[in-house]
């Protein structure tokens, strides 16, 4: 089956069809010009190209007469194989060729002995074996009778062409059946029924044809596809009677593979954080007095501005577009334009994986789940987006106060302490939770996890949900959940660098906090 360029290559081959054929009218005429070798042969070897690379069965290319002389064949052919081209076509006529339809009896044939130089020099220029030359005879269409292609069909097999196309230009079958009969497979016989096209293609088989090539066909139907687009978007000034008729913009995405540059560039490319979406529970109250009275402690300022705010423009300072905050308590209080917001009307009498469970529609692909009463410097978010693993804790290390049996601190236990010995391990979560034997440092309220890890995190919150007391359970649970199912949690330790607010002395400090400036002003 015909095709002129990579798309109609891999719709040809979609198809079903065995094979492809490049033609020369085809190609030309899809670029503008005429098939008289108008296109370079250079141009022509573009093209297919990109055919051979859209597709997979093989490319029989029509090679015109060679674009010159046995050099220049030879040349052809050793570029056709680096390209990963099966076939080439020559015929018998002069360069620069005219095609068959177009006054084909004033066609001169070529010298025999000088085409037949043509052929054994593709045959001694091929290095893959399964490299095949079609020798195509033109003399029906030149006007000449069945003796003299009869003679040419032989020097040619003998010469070495793989296979013969016998064409012709007549509307009835006649002539290439008889040339069949006298032909008797000596070597395989290829036509091209253009003109012929009434005939089943029952009657081909039986006279022992081997290859029938639809040569135009694709071209041709484009060709009324798109006169008929044009007529009717020009006339209606509108698409809107022909969008339904015309493949969607999707078929074209499916048919480059759009999809493969997708996972590739998932592979590939420096992880961006645009696809990352992040999740921020701010549905508590808070117990900050007078401040929390009617405003949750999200919103609380800190030098001026609510927390929430500089939490989500920290975000936003790595690109995290995609924001999704759970409110509770004082919802009309939080203000912040472009997020989305999820709330959780039962947040008097639940915890807080209760709230990031009314989340859980946007629990997909990239996320961070983040406190919404915690400020950090900024390379800390950064290195927990940078790191590889599924699901990944922002862990304090630092040696700062920490309140024995404090239900809401969240001490982790890991595989290895904080080590300055970038040698080691990466250090694995352990243990969880607000009473731990040894404890290692203390879960920020940050996590990150990549597309499979925010899956394992959707199947543990699922699991935890048909637990009676899931209301009263916190982040930790989830991570403890986790742990249980034998999930990898990573962690990346800091020193500092961070602050939550939980009472009024965390607000005092965070009102010195600057999460932009190279402080070491952790709790
Ligand atoms: C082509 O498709 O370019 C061919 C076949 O050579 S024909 O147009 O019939 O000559
Ligand atoms: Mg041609």
């Amino acid at each position: 089956m015909e095709a002129h360029y990579g798309l109609s290559a891999r719709i040809v081959e979609e198809a079903g069809f065995k094979g492809i054929w490049a033609s020369g009218l085809s190609i030309s005429a899809a670029l503008g010009v005429r098939d008289n070798n108008e296109a370079s042969w250079t141009q022509v070897l573009e093209v297919v190209e990109f055919m051979a690379d859209a597709t997979s069965v093989p490319i029989l290319l029509d090679g015109d007469t060679g674009f010159g002389n046995f050099n220049n064949v030879r040349r052809l052919v050793k570029k056709l194989e680096q390209r990963g081209v099966a076939a080439v076509c020559i015929e018998d006529k002069l360069f620069p060729k005219t095609n068959s339809f177009i006054n084909g009896e004033r066609q001169p044939l070529a010298d025999i002995d000088e085409f037949c130089g043509k052929i054994k020099a593709v045959k001694d220029a091929q290095t893959d074996p399964d490299f095949c030359l079609v020798a195509r005879l033109e003399g029906f269409i030149a006007g000449w009778g069945m003796e003299e292609i009869l003679r040419r069909a032989n020097s040619y097999h003998r010469a070495g062409a793989d296979a013969l196309l016998i064409h012709s230009k007549k509307s009835s079958p006649q002539e290439i059946l008889h040339f069949a009969a006298e032909w008797r497979n000596r070597c395989p016989i290829v036509i091209v029924p253009t003109m012929y096209y009434s005939t089943p293609s029952e009657v081909f088989e039986q006279a022992g044809i081997s290859m029938a090539i639809w040569a135009n066909h694709n071209v041709r139907a484009s060709i009324s596809a798109m006169q008929q687009t044009c007529r009717t978007i020009f006339h209606e000034r509108s698409v809107r009677s022909l969008e339904d008729k015309i493949a969607p913009v999707k078929e074209v995405f499916r048919l480059q593979n759009a999809q493969e540059l997708i996972s590739a560039e998932e592979r590939y490319l420096p992880r961006s954080n645009y696809s990352t979406r992040a999740v921020i529970l701010a549905a508590s109250q808070g117990d900050l007095g007078e401040l929390t009275r009617v405003r949750p402690k999200a919103m609380v300022p800190i030098n001026g501005q609510p927390l929430l705010h500089k939490l989500v423009a920290q975000f936003r300072a790595e690109q995290l577009r995609d924001i999704v905050i759970v409110r509770g308590f004082g919802a009309d209080a939080i203000d912040i334009p472009d997020v989305k917001y999820v709330d959780n009307p039962a947040f008097a009498e639940t915890y807080d994986l209760y709230s990031l469970n009314q989340a859980a529609e946007s629990l997909s692909g990239n996320i961070v789940i983040s406190f919404g009463d915690i400020l950090f410097r900024r390379y800390i978010l950064q290195n927990l987006l940078a790191h590889p693993g599924e699901i990944v804790l922002a862990v304090d290390a630092a040696g700062k106060e920490r309140r024995a049996n404090d239900p809401y601190r969240d001490y982790i236990s890991a595989s290895h302490p904080y080590s300055t010995d970038y040698t080691e391990e990466d250090p694995l979560l352990r243990e969880i939770g607000p009473r731990l034997d040894q404890i290692h440092g203390e879960w920020i309220g940050l996590l990150k996890a990549n597309a499979t890890g925010t899956e394992k995190i959707r199947g543990a919150l699922d699991r935890l949900q048909t637990r009676p007391d899931f209301k009263s359970l916190r982040c930790d649970a989830l991570l403890r959940e986790l742990l249980a199912a034998g999930e990898t949690i990573s962690i990346v330790y800091i020193t500092g660098h961070w602050l939550d607010v939980d009472d009024l002395e965390d607000l005092s400090t965070a009102n010195a906090f600057n999460e932009s400036r190279d402080l070491d002003t952790g709790r």
